[in-house]
């Protein structure tokens, strides 16, 4: 069975000047260049609506096939949020101490990282991204997805850049193995965990790494 035919429309478009362009590039630069990870959330609460905003920022991603091969489930509720913290120590304390090789524990140290992970309940929402390895359709078959690492991937950049635009904070947090997300947010078989989110604000004078970005030299080539 093909997909449905979709009509072309003229993109709504109006080139900016080049130095409109300049201006704005660099605008957007200096406001991504202020956003950090955040490791010290306050418990202050942010509307649902908020984070809807959030998602469906994130959600206008490209994807292969323009599949959208993702699920966001945005969890405030406590017990929930205590669930997961739960499960995610367990698997992170035996990280630290025994699974992760001497090298990665030595590239972490600065980030002052450990398994307590005291955010995944304070935060007052934890953003769940799940990749949806095959597409399942409403009557129980599947399709395929493409591109899903990518598509994801794009997704959470826009879902970070939405959430720093917005005034608020985030952190990229993958416990390992993830797997009990499935099992605790009741997820389909044809999703797997991606990627933890807390989101929220900062505590005040929150302390985050005095880190450097790599210069445009070092990460880009020009031919
Ligand atoms: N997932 C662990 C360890 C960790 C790994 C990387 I790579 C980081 O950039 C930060 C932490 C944790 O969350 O502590």
């Amino acid at each position: 069975m093909s997909a449905q035919p979709v009509e072309f429309i003229t993109l709504p478009y109006h080139a900016p000047s080049e130095q409109e362009a300049l201006k704005r590039a660099r605008r957007f630069r200096e406001e991504m260049d202020r956003r950090r990870s955040v490791r010290h959330f306050s418990n202050r609460p942010v509307p649902r609506e908020t984070i809807g905003e959030l998602i469906r920022a994130a959600s206008s991603a490209p994807s292969g096939a323009h599949k959208q091969p993702w699920s966001f489930i945005a969890v405030s509720d406590l017990a929930l949020k205590s669930q997961i913290r739960q499960a995610a120590e367990a698997e992170e304390k035996q990280n630290y101490e025994s699974r992760m090789p001497e090298e990665w524990l030595q590239a972490l140290e600065p980030f002052a990282t450990d398994w307590h992970k005291p955010f995944l309940e304070v935060a007052p929402w934890l953003v769940v991204l799940f990749q949806q390895t095959v597409e399942r359709l409403p009557g129980g078959e599947t399709r395929k997805n493409y591109y899903v690492v990518e598509s994801v991937g794009i997704a959470v950049g826009m879902f970070l850049a939405a959430v720093h635009q917005a005034g608020l904070v985030a952190l990229t947090h993958t416990p390992s193995p993830m797997k009990f997300l499935s099992e605790i947010l009741g997820r389909p078989d044809n999703e797997r965990p991606f990627l933890l989110m807390p989101v929220g604000y900062p505590v005040v004078d929150c302390q985050v790494p005095d880190l450097r970005r790599k210069s445009l030299q070092e990460v880009a080539t020009f031919l």
